[in-house]
């Protein structure tokens, strides 16, 4: 392997046609929790908008939320790094620069030149936290309309449903009155789809990273081919021309997002849950499996999903397929099983709820969540803000083990512990897959 490291020093070693798109020449964009997704996401849309409107004013500071590591990687690098997806890798040069906790971030979130925000800071940093990344962006807000330093835009890029209503709310209920209403008036929270699968970095990416660009990179990422955003069109100013790069600007993200939480993340929810599998890819490749993710989004997710008029939903999701089976993604299912109480409420237990209503059974959501419910109670270092309350007795009955998660109101709310039908599936569910193993419940069920 090279020992030279990626810089700007070095780049004139990389291929040119895997040289950075642009060169930012100011710092329009803050971003909160900067790892691998954002780096093979909205850092890449962003490059590319700079490269095709020819405006060098979207260069990105990246802040991290915990730990040093991703600062570590980018900082010797000039903030340069290789994307990977499918057989093409090239260097991305939209980065800046990465801020640490304890680095100035108030000055970046009110430096006139910064007009928009993102955020990748995962399901959990949604929940009130005084020390979270909405505390640190409050405190940006105030340092911003103390500079009185014009408006900016605030887009949510996590997994939720009107991630930027929500967003919206936590801010608020942080800010004092003068500052609400400063909030108010100059700060909007556009709601966002995203959609790139991007699993963690390993040494073996590194490695072949470094042999396809001839330069070490510490901060390279491998992805997919396919790449998604779409964001409600609703900026408070000025913004990299995103839609030159693909993103799609609409009036109404919801149609978007929920067809994508539910089919996209939901799927991914019972497959890390259920499969036994190491990696999602050996998860679809075994075919009653793959039947039993077919029914999952056939019959149980996409029935709740509306305002797609026109669009291919047959498509979408025969896509879904292939993409989970791609070989080249090494996508560990125990990432997608990381914080499942902050996760499946809107993949899965939301559509389980408009189907009841509906008065059908959610034969295969109730599968999904078994699968939930077993993996909590078995799993050694559950990854999870409620895992003291999740853990319970291996060996306990699944009416006692329902009984006992379903009364989780931050999981289950109060509706579903209260309906019969719900119950009794997840109930017969977890005893199927206790007492016969998953091969056996699906032969019997799908
Ligand atoms: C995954 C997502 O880890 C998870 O929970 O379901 O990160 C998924 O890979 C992305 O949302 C794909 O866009």
């Amino acid at each position: 392997m090279s020992p030279v490291r990626l810089s700007r020093a070095t780049l004139s070693r990389v291929a040119p046609d895997a040289r950075p798109l642009a060169e930012p020449r100011a710092t329009g964009v803050v971003h909160l929790g900067i790892g691998a997704f954002h780096r093979a996401h909205q850092a890449v849309y962003t490059e590319r908008a700079m490269a095709a409107a020819g405006d060098d004013r979207w260069g990105i500071c990246g802040a991290t939320q915990r730990s040093t590591d991703v600062a570590d990687r980018l900082r010797p690098q000039d903030c340069l790094y290789g994307v990977r997806a499918g057989d093409e890798a090239r260097v991305v040069g939209s980065v800046r620069e990465v801020l640490v906790p304890g680095d100035d971030l108030a000055a970046r979130l009110s430096a006139p030149e910064t007009a928009v925000v993102t955020l990748t800071v995962t399901e959990r940093a949604y929940r009130p936290d005084p020390r979270g990344a909405v505390a640190r962006l409050v405190a940006g807000l105030r340092a911003r309309a103390a500079a009185d330093a014009g408006p900016l835009t605030v887009i949510s890029c996590d997994n939720l449903p009107g991630n930027g209503a929500i967003l919206a709310g936590l801010v608020a209920d942080l800010c004092e009155p003068p500052l609400l209403g400063w909030v108010e008036r100059n700060v909007t929270f556009p709601a966002s789809m995203v959609d790139r699968i991007v699993p963690a970095t390993t040494q073996a990416d590194l490695d072949d990273m470094a042999a396809r660009l001839g330069v070490v990179d510490l901060g390279a990422v491998v992805t997919e081919p396919f790449t998604q955003w779409v964001i409600e069109d609703r900026f408070a100013g000025d913004r990299p021309a995103w839609e030159r790069a693909g993103a799609l600007l609409v009036g109404d993200v919801r149609p978007y997002e929920r067809m994508k939480l539910r089919l996209l993340n939901g799927s991914h929810s019972a497959i890390a849950y259920l499969s036994g599998a190491e990696h999602v890819s050996e998860a679809v490749s075994d075919p009653a499996f793959a039947g039993y993710l077919r029914r999952l989004m056939d019959d149980d997710l996409s029935p709740t999903l509306e305002g797609l008029a026109g669009f291919d939903l047959a498509r979408y999701k025969e896509s879904l397929m292939v993409r989970f089976a791609n070989p080249g993604l090494r996508h560990r299912v125990s990432q997608i099983a990381v914080d499942g109480s902050q996760k499946l409420p809107q993949r899965l237990l939301d559509p389980a709820r408009e189907r009841l209503a509906a008065g059908y059974e959610p034969r295969w959501i109730a599968l999904a969540v078994a699968g939930w419910m077993r993996y909590v109670t078995t799993a050694r270092d559950l990854a999870d803000p409620l895992a003291e309350r999740l853990r319970g007795e291996e060996t306990a009955s699944a009416s006692a083990t329902v009984d006992r998660l379903l009364a989780i109101e931050e999981i289950f709310g109060t509706d579903l512990p209260d309906d019969p039908v719900f119950r009794e599936l997840v109930t017969d569910r977890l005893e199927r897959l206790t007492a016969d193993g998953l091969p056996a419940t699906l032969r019997a069920l799908v």
